[in-house]
């Protein structure tokens, strides 16, 4: 299966909600036009205020393009909801100086940290990358040794310690090891108790800057992972994370399990950071890069 199909078959459920629909919408083309153009965002968790932006948006198009065909003016609506994306700048290093990519997965407990840490060593390993993972949720033992099975899974070297052990510890240890034996990337997943802040916050804190000290050449990704389906919830997540760590880009999970999708343009346009992958699945090669056309695309038309 190609990438666009993988693709579009993850996003299958919020394609049904939203693609149909839009289809019979413009086929119709009654007077309540805008209102269910405006309506079928919502329902995917666009969010109100960007589904009425897109809508009226719309409308001042067609206003302007009075002769313009129905295949015109959707094409016109796919490209606003396109543009409601960042252009994500490339994390492929620009000094040739030695540093391994250091990705930081934050997000909250049970939104897919550990599993995505798993498919992006995956992914990497899969590139012919030299892949190091770091397990540093020690607040729970089951999390190191869910890290470690993807590691003997993979065949992917994982550095841990014992439960409670600190988590910058562990980070400094992943950091040197990948330093040490000239690894490409060194991925570290981490605990989220959101609901004990100013920890969490120093927590990471202290992590980004043994990071910094340790590997201070190396790009570094702070990836805050989400689960799209807890739809607007998602956006207060984005909103306290910003405050406590700097987040560089976006992993969207769980996409196959819902059929409120748009969620992610509600992101983008809360926040302008990139979004770099989605996950789709709970294997291994369920975790796609972002691309905004095709995610648009992929929910807003039938075929
Ligand atoms: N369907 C689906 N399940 C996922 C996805 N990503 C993670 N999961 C599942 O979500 C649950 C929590 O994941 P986990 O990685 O332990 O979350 P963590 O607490 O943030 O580390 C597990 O059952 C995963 O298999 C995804 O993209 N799709
Ligand atoms: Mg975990």
């Amino acid at each position: 299966m190609g990438i666009f199909d993988k693709i579009r078959e993850g996003l299958q459920k919020t394609r049904d909600k939203v693609a149909r629909s839009i289809e019979s919408v413009f086929h119709r083309r009654d007077s309540r036009f805008y209102q269910e153009i405006e309506e079928i965002l919502i329902s995917a968790d666009v969010g109100p205020v960007v589904s009425k932006e897109i809508v009226a948006e719309l409308q001042a198009w067609e206003k302007g393009n009075p002769g313009a065909t129905s295949e015109e003016s959707l094409a016109h609506l796919e490209e606003s909801l396109t543009k409601i994306f960042p252009q994500p700048s490339s994390w492929e290093r620009s000094s040739s100086r030695p540093g391994p990519l250091v990705i930081l997965l934050v997000g909250v407990n049970g939104v897919g940290k550990t599993t995505t840490a798993g498919k992006l060593a995956s992914r990497f390993k899969e590139e012919g990358k030299s892949v190091i993972l770091g397990a540093a949720d020690t607040f729970r033992a089951a999390a190191i040794e869910q890290l470690l099975k993807w590691g003997e899974r993979l065949d992917v070297p994982v550095v841990h310690q014992k439960p409670g052990a600190d988590p910058a510890s562990v980070a400094f240890d992943t950091v040197r090891a990948s330093r040490a034996r000239g690894i490409d990337v060194a991925i570290i997943d981490t605990a989220g108790r959101l609901q004990n802040k100013q920890n969490l916050m120093s927590e990471l804190k202290k992590i980004g800057s043994i990071i910094g000290r340790e590997a201070p050449d190396s790009p570094v990704e702070v990836l805050l992972v989400l689960d799209a389906t807890i739809g607007q919830n998602a956006l207060s997540q984005l909103d306290e994370f910003i405050k406590i760590a700097p987040v560089s880009g976006l992993i969207l999970t769980k996409l196959d399990g819902t059929s409120r999708g748009g969620v992610v343009m509600a992101l983008a346009r809360r926040h302008p950071v990139p979004v770099r992958f989605i996950g789709v699945g709970e294997k291994a090669d369920d975790l796609l890069p972002f691309d905004p056309e095709t995610f648009v695309r992929s929910i807003l038309r039938t075929v």
